[in-house]
C-alpha cells in the first residue's frame, strides 16, 4: 500500500494500538532549562539509572539572564543530572534548543520528543518530531513509549518559487492566515510537490517551527538532495536518509500553495494567526525590531538582514535588536564579517538564547510597537502588556529597522554569493565543544530553589468547588503561567503558582488557594482553543498545586489536555457550546459519580447556584483513566 512519510516513520516506531491511541518509540529527546529542571526531577523520582534513547540532549537556552542565584543554580543542576542519567549538556551560549538539534543531532526518519512546543523544527530533515509536557518526555527517556491518537494527514502541496521579496515565513503565516491557531488539533501536515526542492533546510524548518501556531502535532518536510547536501555542510552524512512519500500515498486534507503568489506577510497583535500583507499596515511606526528566535535565526537569514542593513544607519528613535540561534551561526557569520557589519549598523547583538522572544530581556516601551521574527505575539509575551507585537520574516524586519515604519521589502539577490552561500552553509564553523558529554562521575547538585514536582491527588468521586474563573477563548499558557521575568522560579512550584493568571487576573492565586485551603475545588472555565502556544506543564501543575481539579472549556489544545491529565487535573467539553454562557466566574459546581461518568465519557455538572444541569463530555483511554485514578501520570508510572 502507497505511504506517506507520516506513515512510514510510525510504522517503523509503532510499538502499540488501541482504538484510542498509538505508542511510538521515540529515538531522540530534548530538553531545555525552562522546562528540563521539572523533567529531570520527574525522571529522578521516576527512579531510573540510564536514559534509555538513542540520544538525549539538555539545552540552557531560555534562562541565561541570570539576576539572581535561580538560573545559574538551575544549570548547575541541569550539568550535573545529565552527568549522571547519561546526557548530552549543551551549555549556556551554545544556542536555542531548536536550531542546535537540527544543525548538530537531527537525523531522517527518526523520532524526536522534546519538552517544548517548537520541537516540530527538526521536521525540516524529515524527523517526526513532537513537542510535549516534560513528564512525557521524562517517561521517554525511562523507555516508556510515547502515546497520541493515530494521527490525520494533511498534505501541503507547493508548487513554483518565491518571488525575491518573500521567504519561508512568509509561506507559515499566509497558511496561519488559512488554517488559523484553533481546530487542527491532531492533525500533521506533510509537505510536498515541486516547491519543496526550492526551500533549503533552514527555511523548511521555519515553517515546520510555526506549526506549532497551528495547533498540529507536528509537520515534516520529505528528505531529498537538499536535505543531503545540509547534512554534508554540517558533517553528519551519516544522519541522511532519503525519505518521501510513496505515489498514490492519501491524505485527510489537502491543501495546495503556489509559492509565487505570495506576497511578504506581517502578524498582527495579539495572534500569530491575526495576519495580513505587508501592505496593508505599511508606515505603522514600529519603536523595536528584533531578529532571531528559534523561527529564523539561521546562517541564511542573518545573511539576508546584513544584506538590508549593511552600510546603513538604524534611526535613533528605533531599537534593533539581533540574536544568532546558536554558536554555530554566530562563530559562521563573525567570520563572514556580518557580525560587524551589523553592529556598525546600530544592532544590538544578543547572545544566541531565546531571550526577547520568552519576554525575558527586551520588553518594548509603553504603548509601543515591536516587529519581531519570531513565532508568537501573545498578549503580554513581551514583558509590556500595553505594546502590541508584529511578527514577520527577516525581510521585512530588516526593511522596517530602517525606517522605524512597517515597510515593503524590495527584492533580495539571491544569485548572490554570501546569499546563496549562506543558504547552502558554505563555510560553516563548526565546534562542539560546548558541548558536554556523559561521564557519570559527578554529584549531582541542587540549589535551593530546586523544590520538588508535587504529589497529585487521585481524582474524587464528588468534586464540589467553584468557578474560580472564567475566561475567553485562545487562552494561551503564557496567559495562564507567565513567563519572561517570572520564568526563574520555574523549579519552585510554590512560588511560581503565585503568578498563575496574573496578566488576567491577578487575584486569581489567592482566591484559588483560599478555596483549596477550605477543601473546595477549583473550577476554570474557558471558551475556544483553550492553552494554545507552550508546552510548558506549569500551566497544568501551578493550577494542581493551587486545587484546580477540573477545566471545562469548548475545545482545548494537545499538549495542554495531556498535561492536565498527567497532573491529575479533568479536562472536560461542553456538549452544546452554548451552555459556556450559563456559568459565572463564583458560581457554584459540583460533578458527581465521576469514576463512573469517567467510564462512560459523560459528564452531568450541577450549577447550584443556577440550579442548572450543564451537559460535559470527554472520552479518556485507559492510560489516560489510569493516570487520573492515580492522581498524576508520575505515581501512575511509578514514581
Ligand atoms: C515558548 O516558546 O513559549 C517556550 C518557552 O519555548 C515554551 C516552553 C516553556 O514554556 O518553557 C514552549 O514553546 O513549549
Ligand atoms: Fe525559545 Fe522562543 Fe523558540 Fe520558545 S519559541 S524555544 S522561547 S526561541
Amino acid at each position: 500500500m502507497a505511504k506517506n512519510i507520516v506513515e512510514k516513520i510510525i510504522d517503523r516506531h509503532l510499538i502499540e494500538e488501541n482504538e484510542h491511541e498509538i505508542g511510538i518509540r521515540i529515538d531522540q529527546t530534548l530538553t531545555q532549562d525552562a522546562t528540563g529542571t521539572m523533567v529531570y526531577l520527574e525522571l529522578e523520582t521516576i527512579g531510573i539509572d540510564k536514559v534509555k534513547t538513542g540520544l538525549s540532549v539538555s539545552y540552557v537556552d531560555h534562562n541565561t539572564l541570570q539576576c539572581g542565584y535561580e538560573n545559574a543554580d538551575d544549570h548547575l543542576y541541569l550539568r550535573t543530572i545529565a552527568d549522571k542519567f547519561g546526557i548530552i549538556y549543551s551549555r549556556p551560549g551554545n544556542g536555542i534548543c531548536h536550531q542546535v538539534h537540527l544543525e548538530r543531532f537531527s537525523s531522517s526518519y527518526k523520532t524526536l520528543l522534546g519538552s517544548d512546543s517548537h520541537t516540530p523544527t527538526c521536521g525540516g530533515v524529515g524527523c517526526l518530531s513532537i513537542g510535549a509536557g516534560g513528564i512525557d518526555v521524562a517517561a521517554a527517556m525511562a523507555g516508556e513509549p510515547f502515546y497520541m491518537p493515530r494521527p490525520k494527514t494533511m498534505l501541503i502541496e507547493l508548487s513554483g518559487k518565491l518571488p525575491p521579496t518573500c521567504e519561508a515565513k512568509d509561506i507559515i503565516l499566509y497558511i496561519l492566515s488559512k488554517l488559523t491557531t484553533k481546530g487542527n488539533v491532531g492533525f500533521i501536515i506533510e509537505y510536498g510537490g515541486d516547491g519543496v526542492k526550492t526551500l533549503s533546510v533552514p527555511e523548511r524548518a521555519t515553517i515546520c517551527n510555526m506549526g506549532a501556531e497551528l495547533g498540529v502535532t507536528t509537520s515534516i518536510f520529505p528528505s531529498d538532495e537538499v536535505t543531503e547536501q545540509f547534512f554534508e555542510a554540517q558533517d553528519r552524512d551519516k544522519d541522511f536518509r532519503k525519505l518521501t512519500a510513496d505515489n498514490g500515498a492519501k491524505y485527510d486534507k489537502t491543501l495546495k500553495i503556489d509559492l509565487g503568489s505570495m506576497t511578504p506577510m506581517v502578524a498582527k497583535p495579539h495572534s500569530p494567526d491575526n495576519v495580513v500583507a505587508v501592505n496593508d499596515v505599511a508606515e505603522t511606526p514600529v519603536q523595536q525590531i528584533c531578529i532571531g528566535s528559534c523561527t529564523n535565526s539561521s546562517l541564511y537569514d542573518l545573511t539576508v538582514a546584513n544584506s538590508i542593513l549593511k552600510g546603513e544607519k538604524v534611526p535613533a528613535d528605533t531599537d534593533l535588536v539581533i540574536a544568532p540561534g546558536s554558536r554555530q551561526v554566530l562563530l559562521t557569520a563573525e567570520k563572514m564579517g556580518i557580525i560587524s557589519s551589523l553592529v556598525e549598523c546600530g544592532a544590538r547583538i544578543m547572545e544566541p538564547t531565546c531571550g526577547f522572544c520568552i519576554g525575558n530581556g527586551q520588553s518594548p516601551q509603553t504603548n509601543s510597537n515591536s516587529l519581531r521574527t519570531n513565532n508568537r505575539n501573545f498578549f503580554g509575551r513581551s514583558g509590556t502588556t500595553s505594546a502590541g507585537v508584529f511578527i514577520s520574516g527577516v525581510r521585512v524586519a530588516a526593511a522596517s529597522a530602517l525606517k522605524g515604519k512597517i515597510t515593503m521589502p524590495k527584492a533580495i539577490d539571491e544569485e548572490d554569493e554570501e546569499i546563496s552561500g549562506s543558504k547552502m552553509l558554505v563555510g560553516l564553523k563548526n565546534d562542539d565543544s560546548m558541548f558536554i558529554r556523559p561521564t557519570g562521575k559527578v554529584d549531582v547538585i541542587k540549589g535551593p530553589n530546586i523544590g520538588q514536582p508535587p504529589k497529585g491527588m487521585p481524582i474524587g468521586d464528588v468534586i464540589s468547588g467553584v468557578a474560580t474563573i472564567k475566561v475567553a477563548d485562545k487562552i494561551t499558557t503564557d496567559d495562564i503561567m507567565p513567563a519572561g521575568s517570572r520564568l526563574k522560579y520555574r523549579s519552585n512550584i510554590a512560588k511560581y503558582a503565585k503568578f498563575v493568571f496574573e496578566n488576567l487576573d491577578d487575584k486569581f492565586h489567592s482566591r484559588a488557594a483560599a478555596l483549596r485551603d477550605e477543601g473546595k475545588a477549583n473550577f476554570i472555565i474557558a471558551g475556544a482553543s483553550y492553552g494554545q502556544g507552550s508546552s510548558r506543564e506549569h500551566a497544568a501543575i501551578c493550577p494542581a498545586y493551587l486545587g484546580v481539579k477540573c477545566v471545562i472549556f469548548k475545545s482545548i489544545e494537545r499538549i495542554h489536555r495531556a498535561n492536565l491529565i498527567n497532573f491529575g487535573i479533568l479536562p472536560l467539553t461542553f456538549v452544546d457550546k452554548r451552555d459556556y454562557e450559563i456559568i459565572e466566574e463564583g458560581d457554584e459546581l459540583e460533578l458527581h459519580q465521576v469514576h463512573r461518568d469517567i467510564k462512560d465519557s459523560q459528564f452531568i455538572l450541577f450549577n447550584i447556584t443556577k440550579n442548572r444541569k450543564i451537559r460535559l463530555e470527554s472520552t479518556f483511554s485507559d492510560r489516560e483513566k489510569k493516570y487520573l485514578y492515580a492522581g498524576g501520570k508520575l505515581h501512575a508510572i511509578g514514581g
